[in-house]
């Protein structure tokens, strides 16, 4: 599968969000001509993504169920001449936040980036560091250094919100400098598997969801994106239902810093799920090692788990077990770690290295150095509990939309409730969520929406709504009164605007030729 080649913006976005984007970009591409005293050659587009559910589980490698947003990261670019010495020259059309910044490309060595700044240029450094070693084995004729480039993004994704504006800058970024270098049949997944590889080099080590549903989403349908045994994903159609399903996204504002190496952070949690993944296979006895897989650190939940099968059952491949055999084999897994993860109050790295039968600094150097991580204990039984049941909603909500039940009030509701268990497992067992956004979740439900969760990394950010249509102008009111207005009186009207968006489900990666 390509990205695909656009030539109207009309087969990016849906027909209400034309207007807009149209100015949008008009602007793009004249405050392009006035900043680089040309016209772009193309524009490479890559949006943002809201998760409908499966939450805090790509990283443990179990399947999610992600759509791509209109908001979007948008870069127009065009190739310096060749015979200059190659050299960056990037800018945003909103120069004040983002500060227009040059450099020249290194002839030999990677592209150097310091990850411990949050310099906003970074996220495209490491598309470019990415695309760099990806030609450089693909050519296989030495050291490869890409053309110049002259660059004005626009990104409305907003930052910080769980809505992947990260995803969107690195796979956009990275779309852009593979078309600049003459790759303009871009495969998808080598699109999104170079994305992936780039993000975790600016220091955050996530799971390979948001650049999936960047990359691979189709308008109209929902994402289920797969990571074992390879990354790979199926697009599902929405049921046309009477009410109309129409999922809602709500800002918090708090600001979600994953970056923040405290008890609350999302590195602190893929340790979690990757020593409960080790301590499991030692406690059930498993002869094998875990296998070496695509998770940030190496081994995970689900190859504990798909190993625990194939050794314990005889199971020859676990990857081809049936859906349902699945889902059985997740319940089983919730029991068993119930009782052979027993302690509430969590492991110490003694505990932990003791069971595992190794020294404190080899745990440490193979799960807790990669990444910056300050914990006395890990929560290793309420992570796994967590990621098990997170995986079984996940299979539930896909059935649901795959073969609906022919009332429509009744599949809001089931796939509303689901939602609703996504968000007390993610407040009360994974902890990644925080008050504003049971704040909001509970006032939407007061005013009807059938399903309420963070959506994201959590701990701010944002929130994910189902909502029957009749029902949205009710929840936004209860939000503008009880949440907005209250807690922030100065908030401009473009500000509440911004806040809440009814999502439809959009296109992925595009790359736009100016002609
Ligand atoms: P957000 O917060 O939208 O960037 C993060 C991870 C995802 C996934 C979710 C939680 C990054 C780049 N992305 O998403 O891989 O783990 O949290 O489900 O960190
Ligand atoms: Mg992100």
């Amino acid at each position: 599968m390509e990205v695909p080649q656009a030539t109207s913006l009309r087969d990016i976005y849906p027909e209400d969000a034309l207007p807009v984007q149209q100015k949008r970009w008009e602007n793009l591409l004249s405050q392009f001509k006035d900043t680089y005293g040309r016209q772009a050659d193309f524009v490479s587009r890559s949006p943002g993504r809201v998760n409908i559910i499966g939450e805090h589980i790509d990283y443990s490698l179990y399947e999610v169920l992600p759509m791509a947003i209109t908001a979007d990261f948008i870069m127009a670019v065009s190739v310096r001449p060749s015979n200059e010495k190659p050299r960056i020259r990037i800018a945003n059309v909103q120069s004040a936040k983002f500060p227009a910044r040059e450099f020249d490309i290194p002839a030999e060595g990677d592209i150097p980036i310091d990850a411990t700044e949050h310099e906003w240029t970074n996220y495209f450094k490491s598309g470019l560091r990415g695309v760099s070693q990806l030609l450089e084995k693909k050519r296989g004729n030495g050291h490869f250094v890409s053309v110049g480039m002259d660059i004005l993004c626009d990104g409305t994704v907003p930052s910080g919100g769980g809505l992947s504006s990260s995803a969107s800058v690195v796979c956009t970024s990275a779309l852009a400098v593979l078309a600049a270098n003459g790759e303009d049949r871009v495969d998808k997944k080598e699109l999104c598997e170079l994305a992936i590889v780039s993000e975790r080099s600016v220091g955050v080590n996530s799971g390979g969801m948001d650049q999936a549903a960047s990359v691979f989403s189709l308008r109209g349908s929902a994402l289920y994106v797969t990571f074992k045994p390879k990354l790979d994903y199926t697009t599902i159609e929405f049921p046309t239902t009477d009410p109309e399903l129409t999922f809602v996204t709500a800002q918090s504002f708090v600001a979600a810093d994953k970056h923040v190496t405290g008890p609350i952070c999302y590195n602190l949690r893929v340790v979690e799920c990757t020593l409960a993944a080790v301590f499991l296979a030692k406690a059930f006895g498993l002869k094998r090692e875990l296998p070496e897989d695509s998770s940030p650190l190496g081994v995970s939940l689900r190859g504990f788990h798909d190993t625990y099968y194939e050794e314990k059952h005889g199971v020859a491949d676990n990857t081809k077990t049936s859906v349902s055999d699945f889902e059985a084999q997740l319940r089983e897994l919730v029991r068993l770690t119930e009782d052979y993860l027993p302690q509430e109050e969590g492991y110490t790295r003694g505990e932990i290295s003791s069971l595992l039968d190794i020294s404190e600094d080899e745990l440490n150097s193979r799960f807790t150095s990669k990444f910056p991580v300050r914990a006395e204990r890990f929560l290793l039984r309420q992570r796994a509990l967590h990621v098990f049941n997170e995986a079984l909603r996940v299979l539930k909500f896909r059935q649901l939309l795959s073969s609906p039940p022919e009332d429509g009030k009744e599949l809001i509701k089931s796939l509303g409730d689901l939602m609703n268990e996504t968000q007390t497992s993610c407040r009360d067992v994974y902890d990644c969520s925080c008050p504003e956004l049971d704040e909001l979740c509970d006032l939407a439900r007061s005013a009807g929406a059938a399903g309420s969760r963070l959506t994201g990394a959590g701990w701010g950010g944002c929130s994910v709504h189902l909502v029957p249509k009749d029902k949205v102008d009710a929840v936004k009111k209860v939000w503008e009164e009880k949440y907005y207005r209250r807690k922030f009186p100065d908030i401009t009207e473009q500000k509440l605007q911004d806040a809440v968006v009814v999502s439809k489900p959009g296109s992925g990666s595009t790359l736009f030729k100016v002609l």
